[in-house]
């Protein structure tokens, strides 16, 4: 069988376990050519204190220019943390110009968790993620992110109701299968699949505690059973049982990412 090869476009936290340091080793652990697009170097992710931002958008289209004379394209996408509101639309170009035919696109568009933005987005970066949605297979955002792209006030109830609400919403943004993660009720915590108005969910219970960069890992292992032409609801459950499990290895404590290199090997 032929090696999918793959394009992952996101930062490059030097620590913090997220991001590209996840979805690289994540995505060849399941024997995909991972090829990395990094659209800025930090020194570490943005929940610690303070951090440094080398921002690689002007080399960008030194890159596509150097692929382009190689002629290079990929079997699918994997988009997380872009940085800029520019990048959505080098996004763009990158799936105009480097995708093998039907090449699918995953994005989370990851900026913002718990109500509120991470640090250094704004509106207009929203508005830029909600415009580029429009280009994805499957997004996967979490209740807070639903919440900012499509206008709707976030509130602490994650419950089936309101997952189907802003999955209803975001299907007016976006011909892609929508997966809300983070959906919460009857002490289980999971996914919201939805598709042309059919609705599954993927739950498993949830755990009493709260880890960086798990959306990550998330994303890359469903993107990656998902590329290998599982079902988003095997994808997902993978997925999550894949943190459960490296939450349950990874000390209290430990604020910034979960030990999920240990699990690797299996
Ligand atoms: O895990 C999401 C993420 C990725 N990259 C950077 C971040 C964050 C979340 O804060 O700061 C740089």
């Amino acid at each position: 069988m032929k090696t999918k090869r793959i394009c992952t476009m996101q930062d490059l936290s030097c620590v913090g376990q997220c991001s590209l340091t996840v979805a690289l080793p994540i995505l060849s652990r399941y024997g995909i050519e991972t090829c990395v697009l990094p659209t800025a170097i930090l020194s570490n992710h943005t929940q610690f204190k303070s951090w440094s931002y080398l921002d690689l958008t002007s080399e960008i289209p030194n890159i596509y220019r150097e692929w382009s004379n190689s002629g290079i394209n990929f079997d699918g996408f994997v988009l997380g943390y872009l940085g800029k509101k520019q990048l959505a639309d080098l996004a763009v170009e990158l799936f105009d110009r480097f995708s093998a035919p039907n090449a699918p696109v995953v994005i989370d568009p990851v900026f913002a968790d718990n109500g509120v933005l991470y640090s250094g987005f704004d509106l207009d970066y929203v508005r830029e993620m909600a415009k580029l949605v429009a280009y994805a297979d499957v997004i996967d955002p979490n209740i807070t992110e639903a919440c900012f792209l499509t206008g709707t006030p976030y509130q602490e109830d994650h419950g089936k109701d309101f997952a189907l609400l802003l999955a209803e919403r975001l299907s007016r943004l976006t011909k892609a299968t929508v997966v809300i993660t983070g959906v919460e009720f009857d002490g289980l915590i999971g996914e919201l699949i939805y598709r042309n108005g059919e609705t599954e969910y993927v739950m498993l219970p949830k755990l009493p505690a709260a880890y960086h960069g798990t959306g990550d890992i998330f994303t890359s292992v469903m993107s990656a059973h998902f590329f290998a032409g599982e079902s988003l609801a095997q994808a997902c459950l993978k997925a999550g049982k894949f943190v459960a499990d490296c939450m349950r290895g990874t000390e209290q404590g430990h604020f910034y990412g979960v030990n999920f290199e240990r699990l690797l090997a299996d």
